[in-house]
């Protein structure tokens, strides 16, 4: 195995030779956004300086050679999520963006009165609300699969909620505050077996780990670019052409149709019929520079240098007195959530910041988790490819002096 050289990766993000408060930044809240390397702010100014044009539209050289750039993108997507069928990529702002498409484009017409969604109790609020939404537009149900104690999804739950009634389950690859990786292969050959549909969140998936949606076997997958070292703005919904074809559209408007009368529009075909309007072309292309930097440097690689740091993390902020963790099962990507008796975890969060140390602290938009185990809050580190051991010393160490002042 190559070894894993963090500090020439470091020295690819300019943020983190940076200063709060007078201390090295600590960013530990990449679950919330990633930073981004060099390679991709360059690839964004370089766009912005020399080739910017609306793309699909003009005949002119400039515009040719960005809507080249930007397909080229979606290339790149399809190779990174194992995907044969290029048109089965669809830019979206984001993952919610992208959830919210579904549950529009395949949720109105799919789902009807007495049907049923399935859900987890992990999921984040964006891959809940939308689905509430719709079911109470179309008089559907939603089911939601618990979690135990450690954070694991109840698979003989899961297997009970599955029936005919069940329009589409709805999970998520990685939890957002507890870490847990779901078995999403099993989850989906499971749902398949009644020919239902599935639709994996991958926002904390694909940034983390090698992402083989034909080996998955899932319906949908979704992430975003500013978790993978890209900017904001934009993401990705794989989809299977066919269900794809047979979805409604979403957003109406210019380059997703075929032709426009006041009688009758005709949508274009997959990907365009759900990219209505100019999209994020910029984004796009910070997001195919992200994707082959992370490619590089390999998911593989980097998947094992985080369980190297999480498992270190974990066994120092053990150490520390009444600390609670939420979120211990065996399968666990790079995110550690806990509370510190006797301290709100903002309170945590606030004199973190200054040392330098950037946690995210609250209810990590994922409400159904707080209550599931009882509490308002959390504290959660979160760590990418450019994290290190010192960074979690700092992280201990903060926590220890925060501790003394609440003591
Ligand atoms: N799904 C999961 C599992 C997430 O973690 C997030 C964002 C989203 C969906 C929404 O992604 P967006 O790019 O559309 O905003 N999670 C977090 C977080 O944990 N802290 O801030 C945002």
């Amino acid at each position: 195995m190559v070894e894993f050289d963090v500090e020439r990766i470091r020295r690819d993000f300019p943020v983190l030779a940076t200063s709060v408060n007078n201390k090295p930044l600590v960013y530990l809240d990449s679950g919330a956004s990633a930073q981004m390397p060099q390679s991709v702010i360059d690839r964004i100014n370089h766009y912005h300086q020399y080739e910017h044009a609306n793309i699909h539209r003009g005949v002119y050289q400039l515009s040719e050679q960005a809507t080249a750039a930007y397909e080229a993108v979606r290339t790149t997507v399809a190779r990174f999520l194992n995907v044969a069928d290029t048109s089965e990529i669809i830019f979206t702002k984001g993952t919610t963006h992208a959830i919210n498409l579904v549950a529009h484009a395949y949720g109105r017409k799919f789902v009807h009165a007495g049907d049923e969604i399935i859900v987890s109790h992990m999921e984040h609020h964006s891959n809940i609300v939308p689905w509430q939404q719709l079911c109470d537009e179309v008089g559907a149900t939603l089911k939601v699969i618990p979690i135990s104690d450690i954070g694991e999804l109840d698979l003989e739950v899961y297997e009970r909620l599955l029936s005919d009634k069940t329009k589409l389950v709805a999970v998520t690859h990685v939890s957002n505050v507890l870490g847990t990786v779901n078995p999403i292969k099993d989850m989906v050959a499971l749902a398949h077996a009644r020919e239902i549909p599935v639709l994996v969140d991958g926002a904390q998936g694909a940034p983390h780990m090698k992402v083989d949606v034909q080996d998955l076997g899932c319906d949908f997958y979704i992430f975003s670019g500013h978790k993978m070292c890209g900017p904001t703005g934009i993401g990705i919904l794989y989809g299977k052409r066919h269900w794809l074809e047979r979805m409604n559209p979403y957003e109406g408007g210019g380059d997703m149709i075929l032709s426009v009368t006041f009688e009758k529009t005709t949508y274009a075909d997959i990907p365009a019929k759900f990219e209505a309007g100019t999209p994020p072309i910029v984004s796009a292309l910070g997001l195919g520079e992200a994707i082959d930097y992370l490619e590089a440097i390999g998911l593989d690689s980097i998947e094992r240098y985080e369980k190297v740091l999480t498992k270190y993390a974990t066994e120092a902020l053990s150490d520390i007195k009444d600390i609670t963790f939420y979120g211990t099962a065996p399968n666990k990507a790079a995110v550690i959530s806990f509370n510190i008796k006797g301290v709100h975890a903002h309170d945590i969060g606030t004199l973190l910041n200054d040392d330098g140390v950037a946690v995210r602290t609250g209810h990590h938009c994922a409400q159904p988790v707080m209550q599931r185990y009882k509490v308002p809050a959390t504290t959660r580190a979160s760590f990418y490819l450019y994290n290190t051991i010192d960074d979690v010393d700092k992280l201990v160490a903060s926590i220890r002096n925060a501790q003394k002042i609440f003591s």
